[in-house]
């Protein structure tokens, strides 16, 4: 595949595992975290093991004059973006609304929402003039239905999943797809970072039930932008076989 992908949060998870895909399939990439010894880590072993190119740097994405004078900065190698994969994103705490940290409200909403559409509007120009583009935005299954302690990370992902739809509605006479992904439980650092570094905590959230892995959703990116130009897949919603909604889950062991 001859394409400039962008992903964002690829320092782990979700965006690492698209980013090895990608590479795999020869892809040039520009990857971001707010990890800058992660992020350049990843870098090197994809270039040793892929031979393809890498623009890799530290992005925090709530930061929209960063966000702007990074995609403004990109080398030309990397500045004509084929596909954007808005990655950055985390929960933080699992709790009634009304014992929330209010300073986690405030990350999750600028992360998950905010620098979604700052990355978004720093993009867009370019894939607007070359009349060629594909979006893919990280949802969730969260975005679906809400689900107890969980009201504001869920509904930063009902606003992705909004955004996902009002911005291909916006893009309809263009070439530009848009697809929101909305995974379920998926095992990766989502639930350490959600759980403030509470390993033990975040571990049991697993207990029981084979979860998705980032590279079940990476293979499910890279189909969504491997399906020919005219078709767009706006929405894809996958769950691990155990798991029907956010709030229902078989578990074989009770935590
Ligand atoms: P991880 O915690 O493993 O990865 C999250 C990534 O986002 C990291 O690379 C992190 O890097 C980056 N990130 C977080 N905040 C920022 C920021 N402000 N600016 C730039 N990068 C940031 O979790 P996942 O891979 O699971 O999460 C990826 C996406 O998938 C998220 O949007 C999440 O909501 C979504 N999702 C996850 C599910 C799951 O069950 N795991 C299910 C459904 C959706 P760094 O800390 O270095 O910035
Ligand atoms: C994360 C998926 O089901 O753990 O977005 O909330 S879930």
């Amino acid at each position: 595949m001859n394409s400039t992908v962008f992903i964002t949060g690829a320092s782990s998870g979700i965006g690492k595992s698209a980013a090895e895909k990608f590479a795999a399939a020869g892809c040039r990439l520009i990857l971001c975290a707010r990890n800058e010894q992660k992020i350049t880590e990843l870098s090197k072993s994809l270039q040793e093991r892929f031979h393809v190119p890498v623009h890799a740097f530290a992005l925090d994405v709530r930061d929209k004059e960063a966000v702007d004078a990074a995609v403004k900065g990109l080398p030309e190698a990397f500045s004509d973006i084929d596909v954007l994969v808005n990655n950055a994103g985390l929960a933080l705490g699992l709790e009634k609304l009304q014992d929330n940290l209010v300073n986690d409200w405030e990350e999750m909403i600028a992360t998950n929402v905010t620098g979604l559409l700052y990355v978004t509007r720093a993009v867009l120009p370019t894939m607007l003039r070359r009349r060629q583009g594909h979006i893919i935005n990280i949802g969730s299954i969260a975005g679906i239905h809400a689900y107890p302690n969980g009201a504001v990370y869920c509904a930063t992902k009902a606003a992705v999943k909004t955004l996902s739809d009002g911005l291909r509605q916006d893009l309809v006479e263009t070439p530009i797809r848009v697809t929101n992904i909305q995974p379920g439980m998926t095992e990766t650092n989502f639930s350490i970072v959600r759980f403030h570094g509470d390993v033990e905590r975040a571990n049991k959230v697993y207990q029981g039930i084979e979860p998705l892995t980032g590279d079940d959703i990476a293979d499910i990116i890279f189909y969504a932008t491997s399906a020919p130009p005219h078709v767009q897949i706006c929405e894809i919603t996958v769950t691990p076989t155990c798991q029907a909604t956010g709030n229902v889950a078989f578990k074989t062991v009770r935590p």
